[in-house]
């Protein structure tokens, strides 16, 4: 049996900086963040140049993986395609300092930063862009398939599109239902598209998706809130899984859809590709569940953003009569206001093990929280707790039989969080943004060494 994965996770556009270099052209989110006068990622945490010092630490931190996003507007220019050399350098420096220091890599195609010459012309709502992000994911199969094994075509899709599309607290900022359902469907396409794509190539590796995952809880076992929950679990993930895992949009689901928005996009060659195409494994990021009860009110308050956020979901009916998510009072909670619940993750995991038999990777895992960058050894016993409790959900499901593969902690040092900024910190390392971005290891850089050493032993309940 392959080495168990222990690893962190990153984004491109949370942690690179290097804005303007290496010819890299502006994304949606820096055009969405200038305009908006909002912090943003220009600098991050300077990766793009620190990237060796980074790696080095978490090997030294005991860690087997990075898992990182490729840069869109780093690699293809235009709209043309024009390949971008000084980018695919950049990850070929990337990619090699992993290996050298026997890090796997795990490759994320979309992390969110779009090319904003796409994002002009409608981005995820133009079927084109399917078209362009294929053309884009096989260039870094060309260059990059022969050292990176494990790739994921999108990050947490569903997450992407309610913000951006529903929300409207991410770019493009729009809050229309209609669009929400066009841009995840052409992001499933455009997975499946990519898959095909990866498997004519005959690399010698594997390809999966990953999923911001909330597995649904209801308040109580009634009739009508298990209806509510099955219409939860298609809104949060089915929509997702389901089509990448199986190849299908679940039936009800697009009943439900057919009520309230116009289908006429999904065309019967498209539905037949998805079903031919479906990935090797599932990534799942996991923060927290959703709790749900039948809808009542006429109100539906949408908290997508489970993740805890400056900005909480915005109370609205989203699709009439679906269900109403609710906040357990018992629970507890981060100072970002998101639920704390390791159990979750024991059974979502098992859940999906059980519905799709694929080999899962928990993609991100992690805990953000007011620190003072500044501090030479931040004492994060909060983290180290969170970490501890949501680890050993994975180990206890992996110990019944569930075929995971590996753990990510968001993140192995601080960086951007969308929105949040430097603010909200989920790093292992600091990165102390007053001082020259210097790093220094938090209490939990240790805490995650020892566990991994002991392959999990160390912390076992
Ligand atoms: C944050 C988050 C992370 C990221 C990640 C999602 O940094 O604020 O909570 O989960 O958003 O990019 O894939």
């Amino acid at each position: 049996m392959k080495e168990f994965l222990w690893g962190g996770a990153t984004a491109s556009y949370q942690c690179e900086g290097g804005f303007q270099e290496g010819n890299r052209v502006p994304s949606n989110w820096d055009r969405y963040l200038h305009e908006n006068g909002l912090e943003n990622g220009d600098v991050a945490c300077d990766h793009y140049h620190r990237y060796e010092e980074d790696i080095r630490m978490m090997k030294e931190g005991g860690q087997n993986s990075y898992r990182f996003s490729i840069a869109w507007p780093r690699i293809i220019s235009n709209r043309k395609g024009d390949v971008n050399e000084e980018g695919v350098a950049f990850y070929n420096r990337l990619i090699d300092t992993c290996l050298s220091y026997e890090i796997v890599p795990m490759v994320t195609i979309f992390h969110w930063d779009l090319p904003q010459y796409l994002e002009d012309e409608s981005g995820w709502l133009n079927r084109k862009t399917c078209e362009a992000y294929t053309h884009y994911a096989k260039v870094c199969f060309e260059r990059f398939g022969d050292r990176v094994k494990l790739w994921t075509t999108f990050n947490e899709p569903r997450y992407y599109t309610f913000s951006g599309y529903l929300i409207g607290n991410y770019p493009p900022g729009h809050q229309n239902l209609q669009e929400t359902v066009t841009a995840s469907y052409y992001m499933m396409l455009a997975s499946a598209m990519t898959v095909k794509a990866y498997r004519e190539g005959s690399y010698d590796g594997k390809i999966g998706i990953v999923h911001s995952f909330s597995p649904v809880y209801g308040v109580d076992m009634t009739v009508k809130t298990q209806i509510a929950m099955r219409y939860a679990e298609n809104f949060y993930n089915n929509w997702i899984l389901d089509v990448a895992a199986m190849g299908q949009i679940p039936g009800d689901l697009l009943d439900k859809l057919s009520d309230c928005c116009d289908l006429s996009m999904m065309l019967p060659e498209d539905l037949e590709l998805m079903q031919r195409h479906t990935v090797d494994f599932i990534g799942l990021n996991y923060y927290a569940r959703v709790m749900i009860k039948p809808y009542e009110t006429g109100e539906t308050t949408l908290i997508v953003n489970n993740k805890g956020s400056k900005e909480k979901g915005t109370s609205q009916t989203i699709v009439k009569d679906w269900f109403e998510q609710v906040r357990p009072k018992e629970s507890r909670y981060t100072e970002w206001d998101t639920e704390i619940f390791p159990r979750g993750l024991y059974e979502g995991i098992r859940r999906c093990w059980k519905k799709y038999h694929l080999p899962i990777y928990i993609t991100e895992n992690g805990i953000g929280l007011y620190e003072d960058g500044a501090e030479e050894k931040i004492d994060d016993r909060e983290r180290i707790e969170f970490m501890n409790q949501h680890i050993n959900a994975v180990l206890n499901a992996k110990e019944e039989g569930c075929d995971v593969r590996g753990f990510y902690v968001w993140s192995p040092f601080d960086l951007y969080s969308w929105k949040n900024g430097t603010e909200k910190r989920y790093g292992l390392v600091a990165v102390d943004y007053e001082n020259g971005l210097a790093r220094k290891p938090k209490k939990s850089y240790e805490w995650y060494k020892e566990v991994i050493e002991s392959k999990g032993n160390s912390i076992r309940r």
